[in-house]
Parts: structure tokens; sequence; C-alpha cells
């Protein structure tokens, strides 16, 4: 008989929770799960290392005949690039072929997202609902005008302003209306500079409507379909437009309208925030359309008291991905993490409840809360788990206040079942959040003067060296929050101002950079200065991953108060996604960069084993759209890189030598306040 070989027990690989988060809390959290036996992403991505020639971007799976893999030839290609598919698809169009699939993904979530809220929109305005209000009649007139929208009537030869409800009507279905309307091209185009607006024009990029471009990206990238390239990006251009200045853009501007437009407020970041002796309800995930009623409603007195009847003293609600950036902006409701803190949320054993909608929500969350008693609740048709311990509990506009009072009160009636094993991290930092195109030109010059021109000013006298967006996720292949906070460190000490949204903004809060102090802290000198005197954070948070508009609109106002070129490209500005994980943010990239912004992307692109492609799209994009890609996983160098760039627009513009002068005396002091 023969003997059976033991085998020997196979090692299990875990995370390093140092190695694997800068972040305390999170480190505190990924051991806790260790100990407890729960498995978080950290050690799946111990576990699992990608694919090579994925990552690369050189895997067609279009097609049955495939995947075609096309791995670059040891020693790289030497003379011709030999590399085909079975049908003879080259690397090159593999590779702009999974690129612009990704920017169709992302255009679709981010302008999806923007359609649902059109539609609680048009409900809202139609007064089909109770649940909602027009909040931000200011915008809505501002708005109105750029959706082509009469907001003045005539009246026996005297000019009159329209009826405000009216006006909504029309405006949710004029916005409706882009995601699909026959003709013509998209209304908010015309918002960006002119000369951008021409650039689009003449490339053949402006897109048509939102929908057909996503569509159309489908179509092309069918087997057999667009082969060429350079056709395709340019077709992922177009598409990644429908969503920056579609979109996202709309998404943006009706919430602000629908639910009120950010002014900066005091909040907390960190998993920290949640509270042992309270209910705590963690919202996740990225429309805010529900969340917004959870606030409401846990804010209640009758929900309150109701929590104090079973021994809570009261509920705290908490935020992770960009979900939890609208609930800050607008409410103040305190951050509890970036996309890598989900699962840690429910770790703590104090999660009452996690309420998840659509995007960034890891599958895993089930299986995590299945071991803590935390009731883990879906609330969007598209967004479904399959597994049974998951409630789901649809979201609709028309009783969307019930279901919102459903949720708190299940969240409530959990917090008894809660484990005697509960553990929150006590770490959590302080934040000034809620920044936007209109709170910054406040700030800059109070209500009555209001305008860019002081920012423009201080760009001009090298005070503020450039501007620099830095934007998008975690990603478990590198450290968590690192990169993130590396670069704006590395550039607010070099005197860039910092815009940032999505989990950037969420990683920026955690470590303490968006506190007003920091300015004098952590900035350069003629940043800080500038941060003290009109009490700005040297990083400002602009919300969440569609509010990358705002970023879009905040650039165009630096055009619009003049010294600084007559288009975005000519901005000393530079775009940055540290941690990028999401089609969402290969979306977001293509719009900044055909918006004339040098991106830098961290970790790696998918398009390093198309080197012809990857050099179009970061080299001769800079000709044809005055942006262009680049990747660098060093933070330093990621850094420098932008601030390279900043300079070398400095230059252009004149304005370099002014930077020479880094003491400031009496004098400058007072034009800075005056
Ligand atoms: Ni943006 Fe916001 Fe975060 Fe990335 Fe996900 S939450 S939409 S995609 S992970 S930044």
């Amino acid at each position: 008989m023969a003997v059976e070989k033991e085998k020997p027990e196979k090692e299990v690989k875990m995370a390093d929770p140092i190695k694997a988060s800068i972040d305390v809390a999170s480190q505190e959290m990924i051991s806790r799960a260790q100990k407890l036996g729960v498995e978080t992403i950290f050690d799946r991505a111990e576990k699992m290392k990608p694919c090579n020639i994925g990552i690369q971007g050189i895997c067609c799976k279009n097609c049955a005949m495939g995947p075609c893999r096309l791995p670059l030839p040891k020693g790289g290609i030497q003379g011709e690039d030999e590399r085909k598919g079975l049908c003879g698809a080259t690397a090159n169009t593999i590779a702009a072929r999974n690129f612009i699939r990704m920017i169709a993904g992302g255009a679709a979530a981010h302008s999806d997202h923007g359609r649902s809220v059109a539609e609680v929109f048009i409900s809202a305005a139609r007064k089909e609902t109770d649940a909602y209000q027009i909040k931000d009649t200011v915008k809505l007139v501002e708005v109105a005008k750029h959706l082509g929208i009469a907001t003045t009537v005539e009246v026996d030869g005297e000019e009159l302003d329209r009826d405000l409800d009216e006006i909504a009507v029309e405006v949710g279905e004029v916005a409706l209306g882009e995601w699909g309307k026959a003709e013509g091209e998209l209304l908010y185009l015309k918002r960006a500079p002119k000369p951008r607006y021409e650039i689009w024009k003449k490339q053949g990029v402006l897109p048509r409507n939102i929908d057909r471009e996503i569509v159309d990206i489908m179509h092309r990238t069918h087997m057999g379909v667009d082969q060429d390239y350079k056709n395709l990006i340019k077709q992922g251009t177009r598409c990644s437009l429908a969503d920056g200045w579609g979109g996202s853009m709309l998404a943006t501007d009706l919430q602000d309208i629908l639910f009120g437009t950010p002014s900066p407020l005091q909040s907390e970041a960190n998993l920290g925030i949640m509270k042992e002796d309270h209910v705590n309800i963690i919202v996740h995930g990225h429309e805010p359309v529900l969340s917004e009623l959870i606030v409401a409603v846990a804010e209640s007195q009758e929900m309150i008291d109701y929590a104090k009847s079973i021994g809570a003293k009261g509920i705290q609600l908490g935020g992770i991905c960009c979900t939890a950036n609208e609930m800050l902006q607008r409410h103040g409701v305190p951050l509890a993490g970036t996309f890598l803190q989900q699962e840690l949320a429910i770790i703590t054993g104090a999660c009452d409840a996690m309420v998840v909608d659509v995007q960034c929500v890891m599958q895993n969350l089930a299986n995590v809360a299945k071991c803590f008693h935390t009731k883990l609740i879906t609330t969007h048709p598209m967004a479904k788990m399959e597994q049974d311990n998951v409630l789901h509990i649809e979201f609709d506009e028309h009783h969307a206040l019930e279901d919102a009072k459903r949720i708190v009160k299940i969240a409530i009636d959990n917090y008894k079942k809660r484990g005697a094993d509960v553990m929150i991290p006590q770490h959590k930092a302080a934040q000034v959040a809620g920044f936007g195109v209109e709170s910054i030109e406040y700030h800059l010059g109070g209500s009555f003067r209001g305008s860019y021109y002081t920012l423009n000013d201080n760009i001009i006298n090298g005070r503020i060296r450039g501007v620099a967006g830095v934007v998008g996720c975690n990603n478990a292949r590198t450290r968590h929050n690192e990169q993130h906070l590396l670069i704006c460190k590395e550039l607010i000490k070099n005197d860039v101002l910092v815009l940032t949204t999505g989990c950037t903004a969420i990683a920026c809060a955690m470590d303490g950079l968006l506190a007003p102090e920091t300015a004098a802290a952590a900035a350069g000198p003629g940043l800080a200065e500038v941060c003290e005197t009109v009490g700005l954070p040297p990083v400002l948070h602009l919300g969440s991953c569609v509010d990358n508009s705002r970023i879009l609109l905040a650039a165009t106002e630096v055009v619009k108060a003049g010294g600084l070129g007559n288009d975005l490209s000519d901005l000393p500005v530079a775009g940055s996604a540290p941690e990028w994980m999401s089609e969402k943010a290969i979306s977001i990239g293509q719009y900044f960069v055909t918006s004339g912004v040098y991106t830098v992307f961290g970790v790696t692109l998918p398009t390093s084993g198309a080197p012809v492609f990857h050099d179009y799209i970061s080299k001769e994009f800079e000709n044809i759209y005055g942006g262009m890609w680049d990747v660098e996983a060093d933070p330093i160098k990621h850094a420098q890189l932008m601030i390279a760039h900043i300079d070398k627009k400095r230059k252009a513009l004149g304005i370099d030598r002014a930077r020479e002068r880094v003491l400031m005396d009496m004098a400058d002091r007072q034009a800075l306040q005056g």
C-alpha cells in the first residue's frame, strides 16, 4: 500500500499592517482582523499578484478566439513590433481599445450617477415627492442660463423674473436631455474658455450626448471595428469630455441646487469618529440621494430619542468613499475613511449598519459583516449582493423618507446586538472641508468683492507657484494613503496650492492637511502667507469625484480673471492621481489631459506594453491638447514632475522671475490683505 506523503502545510500569506497602510488606525484594524481570522483586501493583495500582461494593457479579450496576450519581447522591441493577436490586432490597438473601454466604464458610472440625480431633481421640481425641495435658487438660475433656459419673462413690456418652480422643471428636463438628445452637442462645453472649445471643435471631439459616446466606445471596440489607436483614443477623449463637462458637471450642479451648494465647515476624519456608546451608521458609495435623507432622519429628535430609549447616547454617522464626501461637504458628517477602510470600519465591531449604494463597494463586505453584528444594507436596484446576511431596501424617491427611517431604525435596533468585543481606533483629525468655485471666490475677496483676482495676483507675484488637482482612489498595490500624502506635502512645501477630491481628499483629511494651521506648519513661505491671510488651508477639499468638475470650473474662473493666459493649458497647473485604481480615474485623467492639464498617475498605467500608444498620449497629446499623460510611481519624483510643468508654464507666461523674491516685507503683506 502506498503511503501518502504528508503535504507540507501551505503558508498563508498575510499583510504586514505597517507596510500595508501609513495610517495607524488602519494598521490597528488590519492587525485586529488578522487576530480574529477575518480576511481583508490587504491580505488578498499579498496572496494574489496582478497579471503582468493585463497590467500593461496588452491582453485582448474582446472575442472568444482569445484572450490574446501580447507580452513585450525580452530586451524590448528591436525593429518592427511584430506582436499580433489572432485577428492581427497590434499591441497599440489592443491597449487603446482597453484604455477607452475603461473610459467608457468610468464615464458611465459618473454619468449614470448624474442621471439618477436628474431624475430625482425632476420629481422634486414637479413636486411629485415631498422628500426633496430645491435648496439653492441662486445656483438654479445660474445653471438655467448655462442650459439656455430663460430666467426672465416679459410682461407688458416689463422684464420680470420667471417663476422658480417653472425654471426648475425646465432645468431638470433639459439636463436629462443631455444624456440622450438626438442632435447637437453638450451644452456645458461652452462653459470652458473659448480657445479650449475651439480646440475640441477642431479635433472633432465635441460630445453629442452622454450616452451615445459611451455606446460608441462599446461598438468601436467590438471585434473588428476601429483598428487605429489614434482614432480610438479620439473617441476616448469625446467620451471623457462627456463625463467631465457633462455627466459629472451636471451631477454636481443638480446636487448643489437640490441639496445646497457646499460652503466651508469643520469636521473630523478617520475611524476614530465612531463612538462606542452611540449607534454607528456608515454610509458608503457615491450617490447622495438617499444618504441625504438618512442624515436628516438620524438627526431628528424622534430617532435620537429612540436611540436613547434602547441605551445608546445618540447616533453617530460616518462616511466612506464619495458618499462620505457628499455628506461631509453639505452637512459636516465626519469621514470614517477611504476606499481601503470600508472593511476596517466593520472590523471595529461597532458598526451597527453600513448602508451602501453604488461604486467602489467591495464584494467582500458581506463576508466581513458576517463575522460581526453589522447590518449591511444595499439600496440601489443596480447594486445587490447575493449573500443572505445582506438586506436590500430599494431606494425610490417617492418613498425615500420612509426608507431612510426604516434604515436608521434597523441600525438602532441592531445596537443591542453588538458583541462585547469592540475596538474603535482612537485616531482622527480635524478638518475644514466643503470648498467649491463659489466659496473659494468668497474666501478670496469677501461677499461683496469676491473674485479670483486675488488668487491670480498671488500666482503672478509668485507667492503661489501654481495649483495642483490631486484626486483619486486608494490602490491595495501601494501603501494605503502614503503616495497621496507625500505628493500633497511636497507640493504645498513648494508653494503649490492643492485642490483635492475623492479618496485623496479623505486621506488628506485623516492626516490633518485640511486644517488651516497646516499652512504655517507645512506649506512653503509664499503659500503659507496667502493661506494665513485669507484663512484657507493649503489643501482644499472640493468634494467627491464627480466634483472634479469643480476643479475644471475653478480653473476656468482663473483664466477669466485674467493675467494667466487665455486657455486652461496656459495655466501653471498640474493634475495627479497618486493611488488610482478605478475606471473612473482613467476617464477623469483623460478629460483633465484633454482640457489642457498635464496629469501624472501613480502606480502604473495600462499603456506600458504599447509604447507607441503610450508615447502618443504622453508626448504627442501636448501638441494637440496642451495637456498630456505621465506616470510616476515614486511620490517625490511625481510631485517634482508636476512642479517642473508648473514652472514651465510660469516661464511661458513670463512670470517665472517673480518667484525669485521669497521674503515678504510690510508693503507686500499690506498688498496681500488689501
Ligand atoms: Ni473616485 Fe469616489 Fe475613492 Fe476612487 Fe472610489 S470612492 S468616485 S473611484 S476609490 S476616489
